[in-house]
This record gives C-alpha cells, sequence and structure tokens, in this order.
C-alpha cells in the first residue's frame, strides 16, 4: 500500500488545526501509521526542503519551519500521494479551490498550513528524514 509524508506547519499547530487535519485524512478512509510533534531542527528543514535550496524564499522557509512545532505523519491508502495533494490544495492562494485544505484554511504562500510530499520517491525520501531516529531504533 502507498505512503505518504505529510506535516502540519507551524502556522496549522498555532491555529489549532491538528484535529481539522487529521480528520479529514481519517474521513477519507487512509490510516495514520506515525505521527510525531516536533520542532525541526535547521538540519532537517534544510533536508526537507534541500530542492529549494537555490530559491530566493529558502531561508525564509527554513526559518518558518523551525519557528514552532509540526506535527510531522506517516499515511497509507491508496493512490495516497496524488489524493492527498488533491485534498491539500494548491500552492498559490490564488490557485487552491475551496474544499482542499489550503482553499479553506491558508490565504498565504508562505505560511500554507500543510506539507505532502508531491511523489512517492519524496514520499519516501521525507518519511526517511522525519522519522529517522524511529529507523535507526528499529534497525
Ligand atoms: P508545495 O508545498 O505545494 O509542494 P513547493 O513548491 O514544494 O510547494 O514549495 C514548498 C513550500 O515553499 C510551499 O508550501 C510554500 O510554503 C513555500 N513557497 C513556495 N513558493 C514560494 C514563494 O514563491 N515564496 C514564498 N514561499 C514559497
Amino acid at each position: 500500500m502507498e505512503k505518504t509524508f505529510l506535516m502540519v506547519k507551524p502556522d496549522g499547530v498555532k491555529r489549532g488545526l491538528i484535529g481539522e487535519i487529521v480528520s479529514r485524512f481519517e474521513n477519507k478512509g487512509y490510516t495514520l501509521n506515525r505521527l510525531k510533534m516536533v520542532t525541526p531542527s535547521v538540519e532537517v528543514a534544510e533536508a526537507h526542503y534541500a530542492e529549494h535550496k537555490e530559491k530566493p524564499f529558502f531561508g525564509e522557509l527554513v526559518e518558518f519551519l523551525t519557528s514552532g512545532p509540526v506535527v510531522a505523519m506517516e499515511w497509507e491508502g491508496e493512490d495516497i500521494v496524488a489524493v492527498s495533494r488533491l485534498m491539500i490544495g494548491k500552492t498559490k492562494p490564488l490557485d487552491a479551490q475551496p474544499g482542499t485544505i489550503r482553499g479553506d484554511f491558508a490565504s498565504t504562500m508562505s505560511q500554507n498550513v500543510i506539507h505532502g510530499s508531491d511523489s512517492v520517491a519524496s514520499a519516501e525520501r521525507e518519511l526517511a528524514i522525519w522519522f529517522a531516529e524511529i529507523a535507526s531504533h528499529v534497525s
């Protein structure tokens, strides 16, 4: 079964949206395998957003992600990578449809409540970063 990495970002946690977000994926029928609340280190934040390293907003992105606790999660279900991206909605507020998480709860590009892996390969990479210490405990 396909797995993905979903994360309630610091703004989502501060705004009290953890329950709302978890509910949407539970109601969809997906399975929550792993969850942890953590304030990310700069190292983890930079690894997570490595593909954006050269972008002008990279510094701001890392600063935001490390600004407070996030909820990091592993979810599982049929075609969950693509479907969860539909449920999350587009990155640009103007494109995020009502009914999606960002369409309903986010009004800016930089603070947009939730992250979801954009491919199966990204999901594997991100789950390895965020749940590395769990993996090393069991290995
Ligand atoms: P995604 O989160 O929808 O997958 P990405 O393009 O991977 O979008 O960008 C990662 C995150 O970086 C976005 O969620 C958003 O918070 C932030 N971001 C993307 N583009 C910009 C930008 O042009 N200015 C500021 N922040 C941005």
